[in-house]
């Protein structure tokens, strides 16, 4: 009876690891110097060809491609199932030192192309002439030449977001005044400026997978002590 409770507490828990499947992607699996627009859940704003990105392999943080956000670069990731609960997602970041201009990374809780409504949520601006990053007024000391992680933990059922850049704090705020309560987009707008690579983007749900599944295999290790015993 008991071993019976034992396998059926990771059970349960690989379950509800299932219903909240985590979505990655680390650029590996697009040939090199292909347009990221069409492919997957990517496309430029608007779904404009134009606004589209190349796979790069002039630096990488995972393997050896990245995505180089530069010029009319205006790349949307749509996500969907991504309301409820609480969620974080992470990208890396690699700013040359020769970069300039403004680059941005944008969340909208809302995205639907041109004429649908759109709602943004968080808008980090990456200013690689004063070498800052900013966001609803609040800044951080910018990394160049090397990489960083921005990462958003939204809050959906409290309606707040925590903005970390570089692991640092950059905003705490509302998640939305207007839209959905959802995260629906994410916006890598390089505003005729750049280059700046992103890699590594990850969306998960809060409490991590991952701590389901080491919870679930700590549950099994258990199990197997109980059956050598
Ligand atoms: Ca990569």
């Amino acid at each position: 009876m008991k071993i019976r409770l034992f396998l059926g507490l990771p059970l349960a828990m690989a379950m509800t690891l299932c219903a909240h499947a985590a979505i990655t992607d680390n650029f590996e699996s697009y040939a090199l110097g292909s347009d990221l627009h069409g492919q997957g859940s990517w496309k430029g704003w608007d779904n404009s060809p134009t606004a589209g990105a190349l796979v790069s392999d002039a630096y990488a943080y995972s393997g050896t491609q990245t995505v180089n956000i530069t010029g009319a670069s205006d790349l949307v990731r749509t996500f969907s199932g991504v309301s409820g609960g609480q969620w974080s997602i992470s990208i890396m970041q690699y700013i040359p030192t020769i970069s300039s201009g403004v680059s941005y990374f944008i969340l909208m809780n809302q995205y639907n192309d041109d004429p649908g409504a759109k709602s943004w949520s968080t808008q980090m601006e990456c200013d690689m002439d004063l070498e800052v990053v900013r966001s609803a007024g609040s800044t951080l000391p910018m990394v160049k030449g090397d990489w960083t992680e921005l990462r958003c933990d939204i809050d959906l059922a409290n309606n707040t977001v925590n903005e970390y850049y570089n692991n640092q704090l950059l905003r705490s705020g509302a998640w939305q005044s207007g839209g959905l309560n959802e995260l629906q987009a994410m916006d890598l707008y390089a505003g005729n400026v750049g280059p700046v690579y992103y890699d590594n983007l990850s969306v998960i749900s809060v409490p991590e997978p991952a701590t389901f599944t080491a919870l679930a295999l700590g549950g099994l290790g258990l199990l197997r002590r109980r059956r050598a015993k």
